[in-house]
């Protein structure tokens, strides 16, 4: 396979003035180097906007983004060439981050509203109000893999595309358009990905588009995977937030009224970030009863990297922003914490129970996993044993913190909630499962085989799940919004079903040649038999079954398609019913924290999480363990740094710390929420993907709490996001300035 290394900007913004290539040819191994004028149809890569060049021309609007992509026999012999490739730039002044996206007006969208209630009249008439400013850093998604692809011509002028990607579909539609060729020639294969969390949704589409681009000109299979650098400089990452709140509030705490106004830093290029800027709004209540509030939400244009989807998609951000406002509030009042965030809860019926974009929380499950967390992991007790052990120490101090999470389970543009399946029985009874979703490494593959499973009555060994392709089912939506099971799952369900009825009337035949009389609507599929409610003891083994069927010219493969009922939500009222139903969790953290290094542990972890009937215990429980840590990294160690030209400091694993083994809790207790079977989803579970990432909120919180601590009295306790070692120390000598400036009149 030929290999590829790109040419990107040196400039976060400017025009090119001079490209030259001819050098990078003379370098022995080079083969080509691919510029914009090779491309036969659409230069272009953007998901949903047509705003992301393949190969920059005319103007350069990210440090990193590509202009050239030179291809030779070895990565060695291409990065030669990429070396050798001139390009002159004339700079222009870069608009980085979210504040200098609003001085300079700089947006990719209109804003985007969702009121209830007048929040303005009750923020006059509360007794108390406060208003604040947060900034939420963003987070590289440091999958294992990097973003890889190879391609190869096909007969007759096709294409095929091997593809790290959670969205094989699109990768299809934008190698078609920049092949220019239709979507039936162009078939994308996604095999199991090393990872993806988001990261892979729409950025698997540059290096995709590259190698069927090369592959299709050179006539010759062409592969490229990112180096760890590369990836993280020129691919897109969580979103930057930016919000400021105003909060009413009576004497017990309880939220009268909320204003947010609420940015992200969407980079360069639309991508995904209007979708993730809706999920922040429609999160800013996170668990909680607000009667007034407005939230107003857009999208800055800035020069860095296009940001794009990241676990929890904005949800993240939005909660951050409401979790540090029920703490000023709590603290503003000397009250604890947890009685304010319990209190605020959702509970009771009706308009209590309705979220601020007026969708009705049906089995809001809040309440109860509040109360059985807050008994199993001893919440009161330990916020005693927490005092009692600050009280005896002055360089150490400990902190607890609860917090919740809702999370809403749909793709908010409605129409992305389908997905297909086909599924194939051959005639010795085994079994090939096809279906839209990709596999990540969050479990989706053993949860649509234990699907089959079950509603084909066969033991595991009888099913093979199929690399996921664009030739087998079309269309498909991409893996995401925690929805992979719900969707894909509910598809190769109906596509099962219809297998069992065409399979039962011949069932029933050869029961009937046993001396059972059984109609087809009695028959049982079982390990890997089937039999007759009216005759369990005579059984036919399921090959059997499939050998006679075929003699019969049954048709033995079906599809099956789903589509989520009942969601609608129009953006222009800010009101409607965007999600199928919720998922629930709660998190109990205790951290400490070293007031002379800022250093901190996390010591124990109690987590209650809501996945309805697991499909797989062990698949949910790992990934509920590590959304946790995944989120703790986001919130308390990473740190993206860019430089004031625009360039990312933090490109390796050398400058940018995810978290290890050591940063995970070191008691760490995982209970799954009992007997809550989900309504309409398919076998009663519940999507778990991206849910529990929230829960690390608990942790930040409990930072929060700790460094409080060191600053009895104090009414607030500031602290950056993340909230690294060294953001802890600023804030710890923010409380204490602040503290002295009090006492200073004594
Ligand atoms: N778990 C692992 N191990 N690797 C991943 O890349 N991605 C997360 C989550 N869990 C991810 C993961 C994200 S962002 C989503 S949206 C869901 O898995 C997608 O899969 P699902 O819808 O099948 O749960
Ligand atoms: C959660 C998601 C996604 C989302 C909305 C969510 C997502 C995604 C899109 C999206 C939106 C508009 C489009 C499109 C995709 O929305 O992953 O192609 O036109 O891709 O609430 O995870
Ligand atoms: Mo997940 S961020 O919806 O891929």
């Amino acid at each position: 396979m030929l290999e590829v290394w790109p040419v990107t900007s040196k400039e976060a913004r400017a025009r090119i003035t001079r490209l030259d290539v001819s050098a990078a040819l003379s370098v022995p191994g080079v083969v080509r180097v691919l510029t914009a004028a090779d491309v036969p149809g659409m230069n272009d890569t953007g998901a949903i906007r047509h705003d992301e060049p393949l190969f920059a021309t005319g103007e350069v609007n990210f440090h990193g983004q590509m202009i050239a992509a030179v291809v030779g026999v070895s990565y060695e012999a291409a990065r030669e060439g990429a070396k050798r490739v001139v390009v002159e730039y004339e700079p222009l002044v870069p608009i980085l981050g979210i504040e200098g996206a609003i001085a300079h007006s700089s947006f990719h969208t209109q804003p985007h509203t969702i009121r209830r209630g007048d929040s303005a009249a009750a923020l006059a008439e509360a007794k108390h109000s406060i208003h604040g400013e947060l900034h939420i850093g963003g987070q590289e998604h440091f999958y294992l893999e990097s973003q890889a692809a190879w391609a190869t011509p096909g007969d007759d002028g096709d294409v095929f595309v091997a593809s790290s990607t959670q969205h094989p579909s699109e990768v299809q539609a934008i190698v078609s358009h920049v092949l220019h060729l239709p979507r039936n020639r162009v078939v994308v294969e996604a095999p199991r990905m090393g990872g993806g969390f988001g990261g892979k949704e729409t950025q698997g589409a540059l290096v995709s588009a590259v190698c069927a681009l090369a592959a299709m000109l050179e006539k010759r299979a062409v592969r490229w995977q990112l180096d760890r650098d590369l990836d993280m400089m020129m691919t897109g990452k969580r979103h930057p937030f930016f919000g400021r709140y105003r909060v009413g509030f009576d004497a017990d705490g309880l939220i009268e009224a909320l204003e947010v106004d609420l940015f992200n830093d969407g980079g360069y290029a639309l991508d995904l970030s209007e979708s993730i800027l809706d999920r922040g709004l429609f999160h800013l209540d996170n668990s909680y009863y607000i009667p007034n509030v407005t939230f107003i939400g857009r999208v800055c244009k800035t020069n860095v990297v296009s940001h794009t989807a990241f676990r929890g998609f904005g949800g993240p951000q939005g909660m951050v922003v409401v979790e540090e406002v029920l703490d000023r509030v709590a603290r503003h009042l000397g009250l604890l914490p947890e009685r304010v965030r319990e209190q605020n809860l959702y509970r009771g019926e009706g308009e209590t129970v309705t979220t601020h974009y007026g969708q009705l929380i049906e089995g809001n499950r809040i309440g109860r996993i509040w109360s059985e967390l807050s008994t199993s992991a001893e919440l009161v007790a330990r916020r005693e044993s927490v005092k009692n052990f600050n009280d005896k120490n002055v360089y150490v101090k400990r902190g607890l913190a609860i917090t919740p999470v809702k999370f809403g389970i749909s793709f908010t543009a409605s129409f992305l909630n389908q997905a297909g399946a086909l599924v194939l029985i051959y005639r010795d009874g085994t079994v090939q499962v096809n279906h839209g979703g990709t596999e990540m490494g969050q479990g989706l593959y053993t949860k649509m085989h234990g699907i089959t499973m079950r509603e084909l009555g066969l033991p595991a060994e009888a099913i093979v799940v199929m690399k996921t392709r664009t030739d087998k089912v079309p269309n498909t939506s991409a893996t995401a919004a925690s929805s992979g099971a719900d969707l894909n799952g509910a598809a190769v369900k109906a596509a099962c079903e219809v297998l069992r009825e065409r399979l039962a009337p011949v069932a029933a035949e050869l029961l009937a040649r046993e001396g059972v009389a059984a109609n087809a609507s009695s028959i049982v599929f079982e390990n890997g038999r089937v039999f007759s409610t009216s005759a369990l003891a005579v059984t036919i083994p399921f090959s059997t079954l499939a050998e006679a069927a075929y003699l019969r010219q049954v048709n033995m493969s079906a599809n099956g398609f789903y589509r989520t009922p009942g969601i609608a939500y129009d953006k222009a009222r800010g009101q409607g019913k965007p999600f199928h139903y919720f998922a629930f969790g709660a998190a109990v953290s205790e951290v400490e924290v070293d007031g002379l290094t800022g250093m901190k542990i996390v010591n124990r972890v109690d987590i209650l999480h809501d996945v309805g009937d697991s499909l797989n215990h062990n698949v949910d429980r790992g990934q509920i363990e590590g959304a946790f840590v995944q989120g703790m990294g986001w919130l308390t160690g990473e740190e993206l740094k860019w430089n004031s030209k625009g360039c990312l400091l933090s490109h390796s694993a050398s400058t940018y710390q995810i978290p290890a083994v050591g940063d995970a809790p070191a008691e760490f207790h995982v209970q799954l929420l009992a007997e809550t079977a989900q309504y309409s989803v398919v076998h009663g579970s519940k999507a778990v993907g991206e849910p529990p990432l929230m829960l690390a909120i608990s942790v930040r919180e409990a930072l929060r709490d700790a460094i409080a601590a060191f600053v009895p009295g104090a009414r607030r306790a500031p602290l950056a996001s993340p909230a690294t070692h060294e953001a802890i120390l600023n804030a710890l000598d923010d409380l204490r300035r602040e503290a002295k400036k009090v006492r200073a009149p004594e």
